[in-house]
């Protein structure tokens, strides 16, 4: 079988930018989401020489995340490449003021699934001493911005998982890339501000901000560089950007 790339988040976004990217290189891969009909929808965009598996799982949910990986046959668990990249921010208040139930959201999605996900598919990489894990993380994950702490403190969290994932792994020949972007225009605004399109098209206004396509490029020349070569950790912003509060836009 061809290389195989296990995506998390796969229904929107740089997941879902990521593996048509994935795809169109030739990669096998394990798309996993929540929606079943928007994953069947990019199933069927891609190349029909990729071998695509679907699993649907919520990565906040321990028991999901265990049995789904689980029933992997045994040649979809060679696992080359594991994307990291479902997560969310839930909100944008204050501490004092902001939902505690958000902080769930993120606490247990960005953190805790990202490590449920990774603790079942790393034995499987340490078996076969290869594979290559990208971890999303965020500019929120470098500085820490008012009005956003428990999604920096998240995203801090994916940083030191990155660079922790990276202290333990390399003796088995297993590369982690830790990937931060500034503004990208997907549904994370819409997701932030819980439906509200026009608070969350105001983020976007006046600049061209990063598209979901510019994170999956980025992704797949870090998993196509020489064997030798590992990308330990970028930061992309888009080029109106030069810190989470600092967005030169057009008046
Ligand atoms: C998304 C970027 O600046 O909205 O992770 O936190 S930001």
């Amino acid at each position: 079988m061809s290389k195989i790339a296990f995506i998390t988040g796969a229904s929107s976004g740089i997941g879902r930018a990521t593996a048509i990217k994935l795809a169109e290189g030739g990669y096998n891969l394990i798309l996993c989401g929540r929606r079943l009909d928007r994953l069947e929808a990019l199933k069927s965009l891609l190349p029909k020489s990729s071998l695509v598996k679907i699993l649907i799982f919520d990565v906040r949910n321990r028991n999901e995340v265990e049995s789904q990986i689980a029933s992997l046959s045994p040649e979809w668990k060679n696992i080359d490449v594991l994307v990291n990249s479902a997560g969310n921010a839930h909100g944008l208040a204050s501490l004092q003021t902001s939902d505690v139930d958000d902080w769930d959201a993120m606490i247990d999605g960005n953190v805790k699934g990202l490590l449920y996900v990774s603790r079942a598919i790393i034995p499987m990489m340490v078996e076969r001493k290869k594979g290559h894990i990208i971890n999303l993380s965020s500019i929120a994950g470098k500085q820490t911005y008012i009005n956003g702490v428990v999604y920096c403190a998240s995203k801090k969290s994916v940083e030191a998982i990155s660079e922790g994932m990276r202290l333990e792994l390399t003796e088995f020949g297993i590369k982690v890339t830790n990937i931060a972007p500034g503004a990208v225009e997907t549904e994370f605004s819409e997701v932030r501000f819980k439906g509200d399109l026009e608070r969350a098209k105001k983020v976007y206004e006046g600049y061209q901000p990063l598209l979901p396509e510019d994170i999956a490029d980025t992704i797949n020349y870090v998993v196509n560089v020489p064997d030798r070569v590992s990308i330990a950790d970028i930061l992309i912003y888009p080029k109106a950007q030069a810190s989470p509060g600092v967005i030169y836009r057009s008046k």
